[in-house]
């Protein structure tokens, strides 16, 4: 009901200002009847477009226009002239981004017509040239020429400056784009732009180039009674957009996905064009009738929801149209997505903050009159709240204050208010007809708080214990006796009984042993509080002694080369590399600077005539062999793990700084931001990559220090 009043209403005033700007009352049809043709449409419209092509280039007001050329026209080309000096000022940019919001301002007008409740399927078309249309099924943009200007609806769209947007105070535009100025700037920024309009059993065009008139409004041609609707094509100047007039389909899909979503019920589709000789066109519709709904469902679909329902909640309030559909995952992170007239607000501003105090009270209220909190304990956080939220906050105001260093945060203070009665309201009663789900999230953000609270306290904790230096140093921990961190060094060990063997073989005064039990946990995949619980980590932590994030602090390091030891195999690959996500994710600096280290294992032992060879790959097994022959003589052993070598061998083999190979492990400056990606994606859930991350991490070895 209320979305229909918005759009109504917002529609109705479009029209009125459109009138007022032409200073008249109601608009008198063009004169000219229909034809009582029936030869079909199509035909029709090719002979027009052959017509069309003609006239192209003529920028020149064509002299059968029934109009003198006025003040008004003057003014009109000025305008137009200003958008084209600085397209920057009205569009943002002329780089891609700004091309492809071209089309968003000519669909805007079509979505504002679907709000309206007159047009339910829009097209948008990529031609080979890169002239994109823009068709819908709406009433048609009014071509009636009013008697005082002599100009119709139709024309003053396309020239006056802002007729999409500020004038007449209201600010007609419910969709409008991020600049809000619609399509006499698009028109200005084409090479060539054509209008059509269907109404009344006619079709009507009128034609531009850079702004100008090429030919006036006329009917061309006849059309089925019930066939209405606008149909705008554009062809952007390359003078203006001098990086590229090429549309990139992808990035028209994902902005006219997301505007289905925003508009219940309307379809959109995407067309291309732009395809070899022969191949089929490519081509996509997006039609949602669950709308923001669908879009939470979208967002969720590769994750576990906490509960089956999606929940929705709508209204209007103080001139200001709510939408919010919201569902939790079993998942720890936060999706949230505001709109504001269908304009995406990653800042937030009002609407979001309005949400966030509606769930945050409306939960905890019902959570304390349903004793699921009791009377001593501390309220739920909005963020223990909204762990693991998908939510959609969509709404529609009048005239949006975009604030922010980028414009993208609201801040129209009713629009807090609005949101938040709207959302209070219904979720009290949402919760009281869905006691189970009700209870599901209460319990889940229980959880969240409890979880909140031990990382808080296991941070706390490690922060103190590392500030006591030795004292609290792990029990597991060998130390050395050496005090002077630059001799030292300490061997990250898999397994206890490796641990034990490199205890007995380490060098005591600059060798410590830090035995590791298992897998270290998965830093990307863990909670915080699971992270700090965990007794490996708070062991390296308090060891290391430079405590991590915000709180490290290298000249705090306690051993100049930390040394992952692990066994030469796949599981021993993994475990590097879990190990190295921790320290890249918790004490980056320590990589960055060189502390960390690999040892290398040997995989082979060769005896023979009383002499050892130690190999560390088959080509190494294979060179020495044939040095010395393949005979009955050589014994060859297989260490299968670190815990098959004795601590001499070990000594020998992996630990003596004289004869051992350590890898350093160093992170590429300009590969930084793709470890990031790395890690996080490798370390998520898919498992194929993963295994060849580990079989390739040699990736992140630079050197050999032998
Ligand atoms: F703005 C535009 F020219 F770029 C454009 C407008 C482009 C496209 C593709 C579509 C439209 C458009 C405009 N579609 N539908 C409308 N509707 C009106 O302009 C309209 C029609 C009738 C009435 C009325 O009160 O009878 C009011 C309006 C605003």
């Amino acid at each position: 009901m209320a979305k229909q009043d918005l759009g109504l209403d917002a529609n109705d005033k479009k029209a009125r200002n459109i009138l007022e700007e032409l200073n008249g009352s109601a608009p008198e049809q063009i004169s000219a009847p229909a034809s009582e043709s029936t030869e079909p449409e199509e035909i029709i419209i090719e002979e027009y477009e052959e017509n069309l092509r003609e006239y192209k280039d003529d920028n020149v007001k064509d002299t059968t226009d029934v109009n003198e050329y006025t003040a008004d026209d003057i003014q009109v080309l000025e305008g137009l002239e200003a958008v084209r000096r600085r397209p920057g000022m009205y569009i943002g940019t002329t780089s891609s981004r700004g091309l492809h919001h071209l089309v968003y301002e000519i669909v805007d007008n079509s979505v504002d017509e679907a709000l309206a409740g007159y047009c339910t399927h829009i097209e948008v078309t990529i031609h080979r040239d890169n002239s994109v249309s823009v068709r819908d099924n709406g009433r048609g943009i009014p071509v009636g020429i009013n008697h005082k200007t002599g100009k119709s609806a139709l024309e003053v769209v396309f020239t006056i400056l802002h007729a999409g947007g500020k004038f007449g105070g209201g600010g007609y535009k419910v969709s409008g784009g991020l600049h809000g100025v619609g399509a006499s700037v698009v028109n200005a920024l084409s090479v060539w732009l054509k209008a059509e309009v269907r109404q009344d059993g006619r079709v009507y065009a009128i034609e531009f180039a850079r702004g100008a008139i090429t030919k006036p409004l006329a009917q061309v041609g006849v059309c089925p009674e019930e066939d209405t609707g606008t149909r705008v094509t554009f062809l952007a100047d390359p003078e203006v957009f001098q990086e590229t007039t090429v549309y990139e389909y992808d990035v028209l899909k994902q902005r006219l996905r997301e505007m289905a979503f925003l508009t219940k019920a309307l379809r959109i589709t995407l067309r291309d064009e732009r395809v070899e000789e022969g191949e089929k066109l490519r081509e996509q519709s997006f039609h949602y009738d669950g709308g923001i709904k669908e879009f939470v469902s979208y967002i969720n679909r590769s994750k576990t929801p906490a509960y089956e329902d999606i929940m929705y909640f709508e209204g209007t309030k103080n001139n200001v149209y709510v939408e919010v559909a919201m569902q939790h995952n079993d998942g720890y992170n936060e999706s949230e997505y505001g709109f504001v007239n269908n304009i995406n607000t990653p800042e937030g501003g009002m609407h979001i903050m309005g949400f966030h105090n509606a769930l945050t009270k409306t939960f905890n209220d019902y959570a304390r009159k349903n004793k699921i909190i009791k009377e001593n304990e501390q309220n739920l956080s909005g963020d223990d709240i909204r762990e693991g939220l998908t939510a959609i906050v969509s709404i529609k105001i009048e005239d949006p204050q975009f604030e922010g260093q980028t414009k993208q945060k609201l801040g129209n203070i009713e629009a807090r208010g609005a949101t938040d009665s709207i959302v209070s309201e219904q979720l009290t009663y949402y919760l009281e007809q869905h006691p189970a789900v009700a209870k599901a999230i209460c319990e889940k953000s229980i959880m969240a708080q409890r979880a909140r609270e031990a990382a808080r306290r296991a941070r706390d904790l490690t922060r103190r214990k590392s500030a006591l230096d030795g004292l609290a140093l792990p029990g597991k921990l060998a130390d050395c006796s050496d005090k002077n961190p630059k001799n030292c060094e300490i061997f990250l060990v898999e397994g206890d009984s490796a641990g034990g063997s490199a205890k007995t073989a380490r060098s005591r005064a600059t060798q410590a042993i830090l035995p590791l039990r298992g897998k270290i946990l998965n830093v990307e995949k863990a909670r915080e509080e699971r992270i700090y619980g965990n007794e490996e980590i708070k062991a390296m932590i308090t060891a290391f002694g430079t405590g991590i994030h915000k709180d490290f602090d290298i000249s705090k390091l306690r051993y100049d080369k930390i040394i992952i030891m692990t066994d030469a195999d796949v599981d021993g690959a993994h475990i590097d590399t879990l190990m190295l996500t921790f320290l890249y994710r918790f004490m980056p600096e320590l990589i960055r600077q060189g502390h960390v280290y690999l040892a290398m294992p040997p995989l082979y032992k060769l005896e023979k005539n009383r002499k050892t060879w130690y190999c560390y790959s088959d080509e190494e097994l294979n060179r020495v062999l044939n040095e010395v022959g393949r005979d009955q003589n050589n014994h060859i052993q297989r260490y299968k793990g670190l815990g098959e070598m004795d601590p001499e061998q070990l000594w020998d083999t992996t630990m003596n700084p004289e004869t051992r190979i350590l890898k350093r492990v160093g992170i590429n400056e300009e590969d930084e931001a793709e470890i990031d990606l790395t890690f996080t994606t490798l370390m998520g859930d898919q498992v194929e990559p993963r295994r060849e991350f580990i079989e390739e991490n040699a990736k992140f070895v630079q050197n050999l220090d032998i």
